[in-house]
């Protein structure tokens, strides 16, 4: 693939998964908590992860098909933990990928309510809605999942991130530590998932999750730059979040530019990994470029 096609490859990615998300939930008794599931899942967002999970299958041979299920329970998970994120208890914001925040909608118990709905379901679409691998595969991409979001990843990640608000004098160690596991994780995991469902090895999975960590480092480094530095309206979220809630960003430790080129370092550990991959990696490569360069 030419980069000059990457724009439109990334167009029809985003196009096939909504259309395949928009599929994953009907409406029906107790309406609310069907509704309020698909009011988060479906306002918006780059989909960046299911993307990721699509282009790691495609990387290793497999047909998108087999991924999509996959694909959707990371946009699923992802979008209940930014309901969760969003509740008054944790981050207590109003606006979520350019609209209101589930639980301004819906209400603080029915947007709690969604997000563990939309835990819960993930996994059974994963569960339910694979074809074309044997079980053994389905397993572990369902292993990969809920590791990525226990205590070992995502929540992890949030718990320290919680304690570490108003501490200037958390360092870089665990500053590493929140990002590795808060946004890492799942990112990691849609590669995996991706290549375990593509036919991957356990060599294809250490090269991919090197490429996962390098650029779940590097978004989230853009993630602090873009809370600096673009306005509200560009992010469809609250910006200027990390000043006010006293945290410790990249930015803040390293400054704007030396956080830029870490972030462009990182995209090239995260490219180097995939070598041996040869122009199939080149989606990958690409995704990698938008990650950094990204301006919402
Ligand atoms: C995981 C069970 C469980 C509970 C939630 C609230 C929480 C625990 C964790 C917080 C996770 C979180 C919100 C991490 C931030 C990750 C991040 C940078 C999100 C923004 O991702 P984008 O920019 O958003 O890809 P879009 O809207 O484009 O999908």
């Amino acid at each position: 693939m030419l980069s000059s096609e990457f724009p439109a490859y990334l167009a029809t990615r985003k196009a096939e998964v909504e259309s395949a998300l928009d599929q994953t939930i009907t409406v029906t008794y107790p309406e609310v908590i069907y509704e309020a599931m698909r009011y988060s899942l479906l306002i918006g967002g780059k989909r960046l992860r299911p993307i990721l999970c699509l282009a790691a299958c495609e990387l290793l041979g497999g047909e998108r098909a087999t991924a999509m299920a996959t694909a959707c329970a990371l946009e699923m998970v992802h979008t209940m933990s930014l309901i969760h994120d969003d509740l008054p208890a944790m981050d207590n914001d109003d606006l979520r990928r350019g609209k209101p925040t589930n639980h301004r909608v819906y209400g603080e118990a029915i947007a709690i309510l969604a997000g563990d709905a939309l835990l819960a379901y993930a996994f059974e679409w994963v569960a339910t809605q694979t074809q074309g691998v044997s079980p053994a595969v389905v397993l572990r991409v369902i292993g990969e999942l809920g590791h990525a979001f226990a205590a070992t990843g995502v929540i992890g990640g949030q718990v320290v991130d919680l304690a570490s608000e108003g501490r200037p004098d958390t360092n870089l160690e665990t500053l590493h530590f929140i990002h590795t596991h808060k946004t890492g994780a799942l990112l990691e995991a849609c590669v995996t998932c991706g290549a375990l469902l593509g036919g991957g090895q356990d060599s294809d999975l250490e090269h991919l999750r090197t490429y996962a960590q390098s650029i779940g480092l590097a978004f989230q480094i853009v993630d602090d730059i873009l809370d600096v530095t673009a306005s509200s309206e560009q992010l469809g979220k609250t910006a200027g979040k990390d000043l006010v809630a006293q945290k410790v960003t990249y930015p803040s430790l390293w400054g704007l530019e030396a956080s830029r080129q870490k972030a462009y370092d990182l995209v090239t550990v995260a490219k180097d990994s995939l070598s041996g991959y040869g122009d199939a990696a080149h989606p990958l490569h690409y995704l990698a470029d938008y990650i950094v360069e990204r301006d919402r």
